[in-house]
């Protein structure tokens, strides 16, 4: 990693909310492309994560590193190449049902489109009718689902239900990430992929977009 880009990362985990802007426009005046600029402050929000988890950070201090990501995106969002937006293929985003939690889902959108895809971001506490209807609506047959809470397993169940019951389970490819989530959990919920990382999920929808144009 860049010096510059490790500078985004430590000052995203001290919570220095003060210098992100200036750190991040740094980065920029060097010419550091925006998606690497995206995975160091996806770095120290992962950081920040695991500090509130060993109690070393409060609830508070999560918020703030929520805000000082939007302020960091603010600057970014548009340094992606927009003309290439789409041609890969196009993902609906949500947040799984009874969960609220937005960053990860919001990394990984902003690296789907910096990688050509277009997304459709239903936001947070989704509920499978939601999506299926986005599904109709829009007619990509791509879906991330995000899920960070363990008592919301279920609603990746009742999305893989629901997408069956509407006669588009076939049609459909559907990936999960998030806290909760595991390759294992995949597996037993049905769902075609799971990603540890916004890098990732680019990689898997990459994969299902191409299985898809090919009938796999
Ligand atoms: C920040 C945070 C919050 C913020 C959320 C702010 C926001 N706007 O999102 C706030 C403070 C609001 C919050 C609230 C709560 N939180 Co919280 N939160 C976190 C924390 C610390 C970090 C999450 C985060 O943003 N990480 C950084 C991002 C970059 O990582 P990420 O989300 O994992 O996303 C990356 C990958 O997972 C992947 N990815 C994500 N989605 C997808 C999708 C696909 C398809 C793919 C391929 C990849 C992918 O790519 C992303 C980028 O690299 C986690 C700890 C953790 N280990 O995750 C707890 C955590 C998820 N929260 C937890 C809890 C319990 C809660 C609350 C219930 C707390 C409470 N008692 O009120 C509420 C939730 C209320 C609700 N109904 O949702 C628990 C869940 C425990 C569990 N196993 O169920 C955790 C694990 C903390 C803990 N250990 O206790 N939280």
């Amino acid at each position: 990693m860049k010096a510059s880009v490790m500078q985004v990362e430590k000052t995203l985990v001290e919570l220095d909310i003060d210098q992100i802007q200036n750190v991040v426009q740094k980065c920029l005046d060097e010419g550091i492309p925006a998606w690497e600029i995206v995975e160091g402050m996806s770095g120290g929000m992962t950081q920040v994560g695991k500090q509130f988890e060993m109690g070393e950070y409060y609830l508070a201090d999560l918020v703030l590193s929520g805000e000082m990501m939007k302020e960091g995106m603010a600057l970014l969002e548009n340094k992606f190449d927009m003309r290439q937006m789409g041609k890969k293929g196009t993902v609906i985003l949500a947040t799984a049902k009874g969960d609220i939690h937005d960053i990860g889902k919001n990394i990984v959108g902003t690296m789907l489109t910096a990688s050509g895809f277009k997304t459709i971001d239903l936001g947070v506490d989704c509920h499978e009718d939601q999506i299926i209807e986005a599904v109709k609506s829009s007619g990509s047959n791509l879906i991330a689902l995000s899920v960070l809470l363990t008592t919301m397993v279920g609603a990746i169940k009742d999305l893989v239900d629901a997408l069956a019951e509407a006669g588009l389970r076939d049609k459909i490819r559907l990936a999960i990430g998030g806290a909760c989530c595991s390759q294992q959990l995949a597996d037993e919920m049905r769902v075609d992929a799971y990603g540890e990382d916004a890098v990732k999920a680019v990689r898997i929808f990459e994969k299902l977009a191409k299985s898809m144009k090919q009938g796999r």
